[in-house]
């Protein structure tokens, strides 16, 4: 649907915004320097709503300190501008050096949910194959590892929503587990208007304020208040039995650790009225139809998966999973947060979900690369294992960045800077100087959203079509051309690695086929045709997706679950405190998220004047009583610490938010960085960190430049 207009209309060009996971349909028009955006009316999803950042997204386009040309550490130590051929040849020259002398394991590669599909899929083969290494994972480590872990075990299979969003538009009742959708997905509430909200939340947020109820527990304990949930489940009677007898398995095993997880006691942990517990399970046991969803303010825990996993619990007990028109969910984040967690970026994966631990897996994928299985690395280390051990005599000594910025947004981040700082060799692709790009040895400027072709898989499983409305200027080459030209010269063959998206796409359809994650019916010209299709999506008997119509899966579980049984998994799960609980020392919560003008590192929303214009700076949120106790006006700045470090914040003071917690978004750079005061704790399954609890303190800080 992209392409000329009849003369005297507008070129325009259908594509989707270049943030969130919700992926709004978009419509660009316009030449350079003045491309214009507006919603299309008739996606489903969107329905004719963009957010301000969808609305304002061209400006990244047209950045005033966009990257246009590569750039190369210089003797004196700044960053010069370079010829690519001279960039591509440094970057290819050290890093073959780096492998003879340290082995292949000494190359990392650090990946993002942003990337298409098709580059995500690119990255992880050049890791495989172009640089032999186990040594790669990505940013969606940070946002959906805790959900993926416990859906994977629960269902068999990990598509955060397995049905399509429209379908939340008949709910009755839906809960929202650490979600804000009001302000991290806007256009999705008009999803959730006829339904009766459920929001567990510490803060009285946008979302909250639309709640019919507002449990609103202290950060850390949604494990405990889920453990309740299910127990009240059990006593009110509100068990589905006919379902989890047919459905699921292993009920009795989990029950058992709710037992002791009576009203009064989760009260006690989380700071819930009892009552209120009882009228959620009621409103959620009494629904028709019924949605339990999670977000990252339960799942950013060092012991997300479990929580999620308890969450998973309570749904199941109701009946709820799989059910026409009820269901369990978890909203995915990033743009192709979905499928970039399916394409072999993840440190233990391969495309199309398939493992690196399995060996028919590793010959499935091994064929379609021409490689010898043997040669394929084993598992990595986790996205912030892999940053704590860079520069180390353990880890790895070069890091190739697509597509993040762990400066910002990793945990801990004064030390993953030290680390970073500690390389032989950091390269970094983006298409503004990000803060981790600052840092690096040679940087690459890539094309953006609206100048590549690509496809991106949204929270709800759909695969989508970006399109190109602009060539991408000059000396701007994409990621898929970048990758081409390092693998060239690293002695990959010119064909293993092409540039142009549709012929990538048609490759990992053959990784991907009779995988859990299956596109191999999918195909541009599908998608071009306007059909919605979500994956799984196999190819027919012809092995040729175009034509033979599998219509792909809206609702994956239906019929069935994803195990060999066909049935849903209790997992057995208990509560336990965060790695660190408030103390005399550090007597708050500390918690971290987002606002609705800037985006994640903030690397492109931050160079949006209309959305510094609404969020210019980092603050700190904490009730009247803690700002009084504490010393803190309205306005001033505070700093707020953790024995990991401390951040600078302005004060904001609301009653929005629990007296024992304060809120930081992480979207700031420098010392605003939310991630100085966050820790190294990791949850044992998923390796998520603990973005959403530290225990900290808050002190008055001099109005410093
Ligand atoms: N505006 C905007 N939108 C975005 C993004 C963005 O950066 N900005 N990023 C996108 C991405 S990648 C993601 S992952 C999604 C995230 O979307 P959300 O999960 O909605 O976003 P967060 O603000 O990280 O966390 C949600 C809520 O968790 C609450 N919370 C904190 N601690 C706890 C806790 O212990 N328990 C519970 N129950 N809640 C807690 C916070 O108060 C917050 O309101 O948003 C996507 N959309
Ligand atoms: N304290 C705290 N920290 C958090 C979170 C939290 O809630 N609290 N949330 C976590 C979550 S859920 C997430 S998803 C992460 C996000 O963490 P980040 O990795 O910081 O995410 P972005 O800011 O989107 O960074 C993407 C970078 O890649 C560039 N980029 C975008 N698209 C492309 C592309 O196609 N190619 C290339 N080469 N570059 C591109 C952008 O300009 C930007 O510099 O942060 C995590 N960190
Ligand atoms: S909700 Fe997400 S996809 Fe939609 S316009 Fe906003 S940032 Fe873009
Ligand atoms: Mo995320």
């Amino acid at each position: 649907m992209s392409g000329e207009g009849r003369a005297g209309r507008q070129r325009e060009s259908t594509t989707h915004c270049p943030y969130c996971a919700l992926q709004c349909s978009t419509v660009l028009s316009g030449e350079r320097g003045g491309v214009a955006v507006r919603p299309s009316a008739d996606f489903p999803v969107n329905r004719g709503g963009l957010c301000q950042k969808g609305w304002t997204a061209p400006s990244v386009l047209a950045a005033p300190d966009r990257l246009l040309t590569p750039l190369v550490r210089a003797a004196d130590g700044t960053l010069a501008p370079a010829g690519w051929d001279e960039a591509l040849d440094l970057v290819a020259g050290r890093l073959r050096e780096i492998r003879a002398r340290h082995g292949a394991d000494a190359v990392a590669v650090f990946g993002g949910g942003g990337l298409t599909n098709e580059k995500a899929y690119t990255l992880g083969k050049f890791a495989r194959v172009a640089l032999g290494t186990s040594q790669i994972d990505y940013n969606g480590r940070f946002c959906m590892s805790s959900a993926a872990a416990a859906t994977t075990a629960a269902f068999g299979l990990d598509r955060g929503l397995p049905f399509p969003v429209t379908d939340l538009d008949g709910a009755d009742v839906i809960l929202l587990a650490g979600a804000n959708p009001a302000e991290t997905m806007p256009p999705l509430m008009r999803h959730l208007e006829g339904a009766d909200l459920v929001v567990i939340d510490p803060r009285r947020t946008r979302t909250a304020e639309r709640a019919a109820l507002h449990l609103r527990p202290a950060p850390g304990t949604d494990l405990a208040l889920a453990l309740g949930l299910l127990h009240l489940a059990v006593t009110e009677g509100l068990v589905d039995q006919e379902y989890v007898d047919t459905r699921t398995a292993g009920f009795d095993a989990a029950w058992e650790h709710c037992t002791a997880w009576w009203p009064e006691r989760v009260e006690e942990v989380t700071g819930v009225p009892a009552d209120e517990l009882r009228t959620a399970v009621r409103m959620l046991g009494g629904a028709r139809r019924a949605y339990v969803l999670t977000g990252r303010g339960a799942e950013q825990h060092s012991k997300g998966s479990d929580t999620v996993a308890a969450f998973v619990n309570l749904a199941l007990a109701l009946g709820l999973p799989g059910r026409d028109g009820s269901g369990f969910g978890t909203l995915t984040g990033q743009g192709n947060g979905q499928g970039g967690r399916e394409m072999g970026q993840k440190a233990d994966q391969l495309p199309g979900y398939r493992s690196l631990a399995d060996p028919a897996d590793r010959a499935h994928v091994a064929a379609v690369w021409g490689v010898d299985a043997k040669t394929l690395p084993g598992p990595g280390r986790s996205a912030y294992e892999l940053l704590d051990a860079l520069g180390t005599g353990a880890g790895p000594r070069a890091l190739m960045v697509f597509g993040a910025n762990p400066v910002v947004s990793a945990p801990r981040a004064a030390h993953v800077t030290e680390r970073l700082r500690s390389l032989d060799l950091l390269v970094v692709a983006d298409f503004v100087p990000s803060e981790t790009a600052a840092l690096a040895d040679v940087v690459l400027p890539v094309a953006q959203w609206a100048e590549e072709e690509g496809t991106l898989t949204s929270l709800e499983g759909r695969v989508l079509r970006r399109r190109a409305h602009l060539t991408p200027p000059p000396g701007v080459r994409t990621d898929l051309e970048v990758l081409h030209a390092l693998a060239v010269r690293l002695g990959q063959s010119a064909g293993g690695f092409p540039v142009r998206p549709r012929e990538v796409f048609d490759e990992l359809r053959r990784a991907s086929a009779g995988a859990r994650a299956d596109y191999s019916g999918i195909s541009y010209a599908r998608l071009d045709a306007g059909e919605a299709l979500h994956w799984p999506c196999p190819a027919g008997a012809d092995g040729n997706g175009a034509g033979d119509g599998h219509p792909g899966t809206p609702r994956v579980f239906l019929d069935r679950f994803a195990h060999p049984d066909g049935r849903a998994r209790f997992t057995p799960v208990d509560h336990r405190p965060p790695a660190r609980e408030p103390d005399a020392a550090f007597p708050l919560y500390g918690t971290t998220g987002r606002v609705l003008a800037q985006y994640q590192s903030g690397a492109q929303t931050r160079r949006v004047p209309e959305l510094v214009a609404a969020a210019p700076e980092v603050i700190v949120e904490m009730h009247p009583d803690t700002a009084r106790r504490f010393g803190l006006a309205e306005g001033s700045m505070a700093e707020v610490g953790s024995v990991h470090g401390t951040t600078r914040a302005r004060v904001r003071v609301t009653r929005a938010v629990r007296p024992d917690t304060v809120f930081v978004p992480f979207h700031f750079p420098g010392a605003g960085r939310a991630n100085l005061f966050t820790g190294d704790a990791l949850d044992p399954r998923s390796r998520m960190p603990e973005f959403k609890v530290s225990a900290v303190r808050v002190t008055p800080a001099g109005e410093r430049p």
